[in-house]
């Protein structure tokens, strides 16, 4: 038996003491950029992120949709691997086929739909247009479109189909799926459209270009793309199918994988990384995980993971610690495991990025987990609460929530994250199914974000994420000064 020294401590537990601002101290100055997969010291990472930012590994997080929102925004969404991996393929396949300006259709009617349909579809969704298929899909026929300006309910009847008012196909501009953007900002402009369908020569509809969507696109400079300037994606696979689930994802253009699991230091994660060595060479990049100390980061460095993800037990749904008796302090183990990485670069010439997840509740905590060596982040809670993530929107007791669960939990039954041994049964839950307050845009709130950690970082006088760590200086909070920095105590 082994008691370690220090106590098991949070990143709540830690304050930074400010340093030095200079005049380089700006926020446009600042790059919060970060490496993703191991390099050479001294050498740039092949894959780069330009907002540290990751989305976790998570059915009620990481869908489609919020993966291009996060990539938009610099960072990068890895897809669940909790359902079957041809499901999970075709998620990346919606990522990688989605070119940047162009969205799929979300407001769809059908042409026998009534107005009345149309107008509350409209009013919910906050849009002014519709488009209309044949089957009232984003990828049916393209029939035509109706926008608020077609039809007036006091000169309509709100039971007259939409067909009756909607502008027809043939009357319309459209672009085949080769168009760029650029191309399709022309026609948007040189005819006046709010809405530029594009059409493939079956009549299908592909995608739309919204005119809106023009000031929005240039607001992304630090978009994540691959070389073909398509969005980046990860995906989550296990050690149970990875043998097929692989496969199918690199086909399906998966730039990152990482094997998502509770405890990662096990040998069915050196045999996972060893068939990607062995079967893709360096052409595949994964990342292995969760570890909390040294030991766990060598073992999977050593055995050829790309990045390694810190923390067992910390997740805001997560109920490990209680139920195994298993985790540390998530400000324990970055320390730990960052000084191991960095000692294991200084022996080896080879840099293995960390991503710290799970417990970050705050944009400071986000802070201090890149002050004690943190890489970049990985959040659920944080992007469950956007209007980008697959879970429902509800209202509860006057407050507007989103439903958010653990891979643990009896909604989710990961299986393969939660390996008890018990088959395909979850012998116990691991992880809880509940709500976090609804936050609105991911746009805004990483905007919001990265403001606070540029911030911080001023205050330290860092101009870089890895400066940052290197200069940090920071203390530990008693349990006295954290309860007086409490601004309810301070109130009262
Ligand atoms: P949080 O951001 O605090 O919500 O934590 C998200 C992390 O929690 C995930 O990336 C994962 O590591 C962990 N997780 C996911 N499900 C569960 C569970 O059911 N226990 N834990």
């Amino acid at each position: 038996m082994k008691i370690l020294d220090e106590v098991s401590r949070t990143l709540n537990e830690f304050l930074l003491v400010p340093s030095l601002t200079t005049a380089a101290c700006t926020p446009d100055n600042i790059d919060l950029s970060a490496p993703l997969v191991r390099h050479r010291v001294g050498e740039t990472s092949p894959i780069r992120i330009a907002t540290p930012l990751t989305s976790a590994i998570m059915g009620a997080v990481s869908s489609p949709r919020l993966a291009i929102a996060l990539a938009q925004c610099g960072g990068l969404s890895f897809v669940h691997q909790n359902q079957p991996y041809a499901e999970q393929a075709a998620m990346v396949e919606a990522v990688k086929r989605h070119k940047a300006g162009f969205r799929f259709s979300d407001i769809n009617i059908k042409p026998s739909a009534t107005l009345g349909e149309v107008s509350a579809l409209l009013e919910s969704a906050e849009r002014d247009v519709a488009v209309v298929t044949d089957d009232g899909s984003p990828h049916g026929l393209f029939v035509g479109l109706i926008s608020t300006d077609d039809f007036h309910p006091r000169r309509h009847g709100l039971d007259d189909s939409v067909a009756s008012r909607m502008r027809a196909a043939a009357d319309l501009v459209t672009a085949p799926p080769s168009v760029t953007l650029s191309e399709a900002n022309t026609l948007i402009w040189d005819h006046r459209l709010d809405v530029l369908p594009v059409v493939d020569a079956a009549g299908l509809l592909h995608s739309i270009v919204l005119r809106r969507d023009y000031e929005l696109h240039k607001r992304f400079r630090n978009e994540s793309i691959d070389a073909d300037k398509r969005f980046r994606v990860g995906a989550g696979v296990n050690t149970h199918d990875y043998r097929e689930r692989i496969p199918a994802l690199v086909e399906a253009g998966a730039d990152l994988l990482c094997i998502d699991s509770s405890d990662g230091y096990s040998v069915w994660q050196a045999e996972t990384l060893g068939f990607v060595r062995e079967n893709y060479g360096d052409d595949v990049r994964i990342g292995a995980g969760n570890v909390v100390d040294g030991r766990g980061f060598r073992y999977l460095a050593e055995a050829g993971a790309d990045f390694v993800k810190v923390g067992i037990g910390g997740g805001s749904i997560c109920t490990t610690r209680e139920q195994k008796g298993i985790g540390r302090g998530q400000a324990s183990a970055l320390i730990d495991v960052a000084a191991e990485r960095d000692a294991y670069a200084r022996e080896t010439g080879v840099y293995v990025p960390l991503c710290c997840d799970g417990g970050l509740l705050t944009d400071s905590h986000m802070a201090i987990a890149f002050a004690l060596g943190a890489d970049f982040v990985m959040l659920g809670r944080y992007f469950a609460r956007f209007d980008e993530s697959p879970s429902p929107l509800v209202h509860l007791g006057g407050q507007f929530l989103k439903e958010y669960w653990g891979e643990g939990s009896s909604r989710a039954r990961n299986v393969s994250r939660y390996e008890h041994g018990g088959g395909s049964r979850l012998t116990f839950e691991e992880g809880v199914d509940g709500y976090v307050p609804y936050a609105g845009s991911l746009y805004d709130n990483v905007d919001l974000t990265i403001a606070k950690l540029k911030a911080t970082m001023i205050s330290c006088g860092a101009t870089d994420l890895r400066g940052f760590h290197d200069g940090a200086v920071l203390v530990p909070v008693s349990q006295q000064s954290f309860l007086q920095n409490s601004a309810e105590i301070r109130l009262r």
